[in-house]
């Protein structure tokens, strides 16, 4: 299971069934064949080597997302590592440090390139895994497709840039797997992969607890109520099943059914040992007083008023990557950031190579993430201990305002 050896991701064209069975084909991009690329599966504390194939015709490189990774194999061209060109390879290999869903997509055009479907999961195991019937990865995404399933290729709309991004026309889950039992204890690794669209999430015919964000162990498991998944977060849920697990995109009027987990017969012997928390990441703790405090304001895009950048969003009146870093830290210094959503839409503003603390209304440290989602006009804190060094950028996970001016970059020291 654990991936010792080196394995070969190779990113080409694939045609995938999108649409139901039977219904047309889409021509996309995938990883060895397919789209989701395949899940890679190890274990924490293990190294990962995984050779990258580009296939695709044009540049690209490979972001192992919400890993605490070393600041070279991040996957960024022009900040951590040269454009993998149009038939070249390149070789990524880093240790995992922490256990839990993650997954990894193109860092190059990705807002061409994943909405192609250059993805996958990247799954890793806990040394003592919690006790379930079904490990299931569900992939949750969107794609811009016609009736036909043919793609409708207007990347880099910039009508789309200014407003809320990429919208697909379909939308669906990809389960690893299809069929369980009434009285299985199912986890589910949930992981929203759209590069714009936010799903609210209902899922019916299972009771459990939401026990990880972001690939981080809860500290308490919480309740599962209607949940939200901004680009690129990711839920862990461990729960008993009860009838079909269906998935569903609540809207104001019926919901839209994203797909189900089939149930066939019943588990003579269901686990019935209580939800527990998982094994507690091996993180830094932040200090009781930051060593730190500052703001970034998020501006721009349609409806959004005047700001200083010079293309459609900025962070702090700056768009696009500046030659020098925003911020930089002394390793391990504490930073409390006041994140403000003046635009007139929601953003996932992603951290590479860290995790922070959505900080509670109190003011002490919620969960950690990797991606925290603002809804227009809120404002959060956040709360991270830059104790890994390099070069890491700050970016709304909407992929098309990461093109069009929000993100920037930090530097550890
Ligand atoms: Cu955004």
């Amino acid at each position: 299971m654990a991936l010792a050896s080196p394995m070969v991701l190779r990113a080409g064209p694939v045609t995938a069934q999108i649409m139901p069975e039977g219904d047309g084909t889409t021509a996309l991009w995938g990883f060895n064949g397919s789209t989701p690329g395949p899940e890679l599966r190890a274990r924490v504390g293990d190294m990962l080597n995984v050779r990258f194939e580009n296939g695709i015709g044009s540049g690209s490189a490979i972001h192992w997302h919400g890993i605490r990774i070393e600041n070279g194999m991040d996957g960024v061209p022009g900040l951590t590592q040269p454009l993998v060109e149009a038939g070249a390879e390149h070789d990524y290999s880093f240790r995992l440090p922490d256990a839990g869903t993650f997954w990894y997509h193109s860092h190059h055009r990705s807002w061409e390139q994943v909405e192609r479907g250059l993805y996958g999961a990247l799954i890793i195991e806990e040394e003592t895994p919690p006790e379930v019937n079904h490990d299931i990865t569900v992939i949750v995404d969107d794609w811009r497709i016609e009736r036909t399933g043919e793609l409708i290729e207007d990347f880099g709309n910039r009508h789309d840039f200014a407003h809320g991004g990429r919208m697909g026309t379909f939308a669906r889950i990809v389960p690893t797997v299809s069929t369980v039992r009434k009285g299985d204890r199912v986890r589910l690794r949930i992981i929203n992969t759209a590069t714009a669209r936010i799903f609210p999430l209902e899922i019916t015919g299972i009771t459990g607890k939401i026990v990880a964000l972001d690939g981080m162990p809860l500290a308490q498991p919480r309740d599962l109520e209607r949940s939200v998944l901004a680009p690129a977060q990711r839920m862990d849920v461990i729960a008993d099943v009860t009838d079909t697990v269906q998935f569903l995109f609540p809207t104001g009027q019926d919901p839209y059914p994203l797909g189900d987990i089939a149930v066939d017969g019943e588990n003579p012997t269901p686990i019935t040992a209580p939800i527990a928390a998982l094994p507690q990441p091996r993180i830094s703790q932040p200090a009781a007083t930051p060593d730190h405090r500052l703001t970034m304001r998020l501006e721009g895009g349609a409806m959004g008023g005047r700001h200083a950048g010079d293309d459609i969003w900025s962070l702090n009146g700056v768009s696009n990557l500046p030659d020098a870093p925003w911020q930089r830290f002394a390793r391990g210094d504490t930073v409390q950031i006041t994140i403000v959503n003046d635009t007139a839409f929601p953003h996932g503003m992603h951290l590479h190579g860290h995790h922070f603390h959505e900080l509670e209304e109190d003011g002490s440290p919620g969960p950690l993430r990797d991606t925290t989602l603002l809804m227009r006009g809120q404002s959060r804190d956040i709360l991270c201990v830059f104790d890994n060094p390099g070069k890491w950028l700050l970016h709304c996970h909407m992929l098309g305002h990461q093109a069009s001016g929000m993100k920037t970059w930090l530097e550890v020291a």
